[in-house]
């Protein structure tokens, strides 16, 4: 017997039907028969979210009144993908939700296409910030995500005739958004600008101009927990009554300023940065979501007090910094304790630094935000003053330690010119986390040596992680079902250790073929999915050999198509046959940042590359690659469960972790990667023998930098390499024409900062490993359900249960 613990609403499919009718009725003044199936979207949408509303209550008096910490996670970015789903399966509903939609005469694919996915973030951090408040609701862990509804989130990417990026907005918010509650009453002010004065003894802000935060809010709902949190986004709004002060002083200009600036607060997810008025923008979205989100909480959690005991106030809420976007918080909370609650400042220094953790995600110096101290001063000169204080206290704290003049310069928080968040961040705050074991030992060793010289004990490690409910449960029901079949219970979707059951099933061939007709079906199904949405013609029976993420130098996105191209250059030269290789479709998906050029020029060639290959009678069938653009959650969705092999290829101590590596090897694929982030934990995890590892160590990347890297002399060493690079620089890929890669092809000779040629010969070398095994395919899935089965430790869950315990010092609410 399976035993079944999902969440299972007691409504039944008519009574569903009759509440969807009844939406459509009432609120949105539609019939059954005019309803569009966006209409039929909207209405169940509603009523999933009716479902979930006494949790959400229940959940936030709970919060209130009981006696466990909430978590405040501070983010500029969640990635949240699609919410139906989602919420379908937690709310108990999605078989109800099935036949409700067939008895209204509508399909079910069509109901839920009509959903726009809110793209607001980049990439791998605002996605985990996603996982983890997924993770916090399922755990019953009371929390709030806090963030910025940007009206546009990331661009739409597109590719013109040439195969460039285009971006164009992605206007998310053109039709109705059932699942975003604007709440005008629950407003906050936020200010900026002006000057600080001295009234009695005491410090004033006299800001010039107000914006007002509104929230939106959008319940996430807890996987059989019973409980719904809140994602709370702040969107801007302009002051009426302030324009109006200020316009009968007759300073025309800046009484109509606040109108025109507030809404483009949030009107933008990370506008441009190049341009000094874009970074202003920047600043004033982080400060703006960050003022909004800590007055707040003490709204949420001292309902009603005009004067509030805030030294309690770590003990209600703890912030955790989701990288360095959200810092200026620290003295935020600084001001807010002192000025508008008048506490001194020992009293407000212990408690926001008890209140405050910081997360860092990246490796590289240039992603740490230095903000110019004059903009600070500008945009918030009562903080610029805090955070001098705070220097100052800070290199009178290192002294009295020992620290020597020239070490206490360089951990400098405040230089006079600039403010350095990352170490505003650390010494603010009570702890520092990397994302992974390698990273967060690097950033102890590296990054940030000298804070953890002084503050060892700051700093830990919390490796990051996936909702088993997104990434397995719903983008894979099939593997979901068989891995129920397999363990005799669905637990796993909350308790994903429980995989590790299924490592005796490796040895047994009928499950290991069921589990490859999984996969099977699933290529099938992205076949399917790919034409429809692309036009493109995948072959289901050829490997599927993925390569998704942000466009990035260090990612290596030009080491793979490097190596498809050499093998191309093979086949071309006839120095192999066609008809001897393994056929491969390889899929990228990935966005470059708008203003940066060689990423840009990486798509270019990709897509070149892709229209050369996929058009040539003599690889036809063979090679295969494919560019989906505007890869995104959605995307993700159908395109993991179907991969056969995944690309992890970043140069050794680049990336900080990665996430999708996780997703990947939870919906059985074999992983191709370097020992880096947290491919090395997963190595370890699912075993040596059953990960393709290559190339240079953090310690041999060190060495060889060291020595002086020269990229040229492995394209001379190398002529698979030098044929390769031959090629694009030869216009095979640009219809003849030289220029086109000049750059890419310059940088790749003389500069190569990530090293793609000094490991191409690794990684070209470990393929004829991955397709002999491939060639095997019982032994193949053997491995892949292997990875499966050892993966579970990398579940969101298991994240949020270790900063339970090493940071945030909470737990669940009781019952
Ligand atoms: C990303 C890192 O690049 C990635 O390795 C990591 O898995 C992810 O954060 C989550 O921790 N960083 C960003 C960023 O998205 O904007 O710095």
């Amino acid at each position: 017997m399976t035993e079944i613990t999902a969440p299972k609403s007691a409504i039944t499919a008519e009574q569903f039907a009759d509440e969807i009718r009844e939406q459509l009725k009432y609120t949105q003044g539609v019939t059954v028969e005019q309803a569009k199936p966006a209409d039929v979207y909207v209405a169940a949408s509603a009523a999933v979210r009716r479902h979930l509303m006494d949790s959400w209550f229940k959940t936030q008096a709970d919060m209130v009144n009981g006696n466990t910490k909430a978590v405040g996670y501070l983010s500029a970015e969640f990635l949240m993908g699609k919410q139906l789903r989602n919420a379908l399966l937690n709310a108990g509903l999605t078989e109800q939700f099935n036949a409700a939609v067939k008895e209204l005469g509508f399909s079910v694919q069509d109901v839920v296409n009509a959903e726009h996915e809110p793209g607001l973030g980049n990439g791998g951090l605002g996605r985990l910030a996603a996982c983890f408040i997924d993770s916090l609701a399922s755990l019953g862990v009371p929390a709030f995500g806090y963030g910025i509804q940007y009206k546009y989130g990331i661009f739409e990417q597109k590719f013109d005739e040439n195969g460039k990026q285009i971006e164009t907005p992605d206007y998310w918010l053109t039709n109705e958004e059932p699942w975003g509650h604007i709440d005008y009453n629950r407003d906050q002010k936020v200010s900026f600008g002006g000057e600080v004065v001295e009234e009695n003894g005491k410090k004033v802000w006299k800001p010039a101009w107000s914006v007002r935060a509104v929230p939106v809010d959008y319940m996430v709902p807890g996987y059989a927990s019973g409980r719904v949190n809140t994602l709370r986004l702040w969107t801007a709004k302009s002051y009426d009554e302030f324009d109006l002060l200020t316009f009968n002083k007759s300073e025309y200009l800046d009484a109509v300023k606040p109108q025109v600036e507030a809404e483009n607060i949030s009107k933008i997810l990370y506008p441009e940065d190049s341009t000094p008025q874009g970074k202003a923008l920047r600043l004033e979205q982080q400060y703006f979501f960050v003022s909004a989100s800590i007055h707040d909480a003490i709204r949420v959690f001292y309902p009603g007090q005009d004067k509030p005991d805030l030294t309690t106030f770590a003990d209600k809420i703890t912030f955790q910094l989701n990288d360095t976007h959200p810092v200026i918080g620290i003295p935020e909370l600084m001001r807010v304790l002192m000025d508008e609650y008048g506490y001194d400042w020992d009293t407000a220094w212990t408690v926001t630094n008890k209140t405050f953790n910081y997360t860092c995600h990246t490796l590289l110096p240039e992603a740490l935000e230095v903000w110019p101290s004059k903009l600070i001063g500008e945009l918030l000169p009562r903080h610029l003053e805090i955070i001098e204080k705070i220097q100052d206290q800070f290199a009178a704290e290192l002294k009295t330690k020992g620290v020597d003049e020239a070490t206490i310069k360089d951990m400098a928080i405040y230089t006079g010119d600039s403010v350095r968040m990352a170490y505003l961040a650390t010494y603010g705050g009570s702890h520092v986390n990397g994302v992974a074991e390698l990273h967060s030992q690097l950033l102890k060793d590296v990054t940030l040596k000298n804070f953890s010289d002084v503050y060892p004990d700051k700093f830990t490690n919390v490796t990051n992680g996936v909702t088993p409910r997104r990434f397995v449960k719903l983008a894979n029901p099939r593997l979901s079902d068989l891995i129920t079949e397999g363990l005799g219970t669905d637990k796993w979707v909350s308790d994903l250790e429980l995989l590790k059951g299924l490592e005796p099933l490796a040895a047994d061939d009928e499950f290991v073929k069921k589990f490859a007709a999984v996969k099977q079906a699933n290529k099938v199904d992205f076949a399917n999915y790919a034409k429809r949405e692309y036009g493109f013609d995948i072959d289901p029976n050829t490997m599927i050999n993925t390569m998704v993420k942000r466009l990035h130098e260090y990612k290596r996105q030009a080491l793979k198509i490097l190596a498809v191209i050499a093998r191309y250059a093979d086949i071309k030269s006839g120095k192999i046959s066609a008809d001897d290789i393994m056929p491969r479709t390889i899929v990228f998906g990935a966005k470059a940042a708008p203003g940066y050029y060689l990423a840009k020029q990486t798509i270019q060639l990709i897509n070149n590359v892709a229209r050369v290959i996929n058009n040539d009678p003599d690889v036809k069938g063979k090679l295969n690659v494919y560019f989906p653009w505007n890869y995104n959650v959605r995307l993700a969705q159908h395109l993991i469960p179907a991969t056969d092999l995944d690309e992890q290829i970043s140069q050794a101590g680049k990336e900080a972790s990665g996430t999708g590596n996780m997703k990947f090897a939870l919906n059985g694929a074999m992983t191709v990667g370097t020992l880096d982030g947290a491919n090395v934990e997963i190595r370890e995890r699912v075993g040596a023998e059953n990960f393709f590892l290559f190339g240079m160590t953090v310690d041999e990347v060190d060495a060889l930098y060291a020595e002086g890297y020269e990229p040229k002399k492995y394209y001379e060493a190398d002529p698979r390499l030098k044929a390769a690079i031959d090629m694009v620089a030869d216009g095979t890929f640009s219809n003849g024409d030289k220029t086109v890669y000049e750059d890419l092809v310059h940088d790749w000779l003389t500069k190569d900062w990530f090293m793609t040629l000094a490991d191409f010969g690794a990684y070209t070398a470990i393929q004829s490993e991955i397709e002999a095994l491939y060639a095997q395919p019982l032994e193949w899935n053997r491995k892949a359900l292997i990875n499966v089965a050892n993966s579970g430790y990398f579940s969101s869950d298991r994240s949020m249960e270790d900063y339970l315990e090493r940071i945030w010092k909470t737990g669940p609410l009781a019952d």
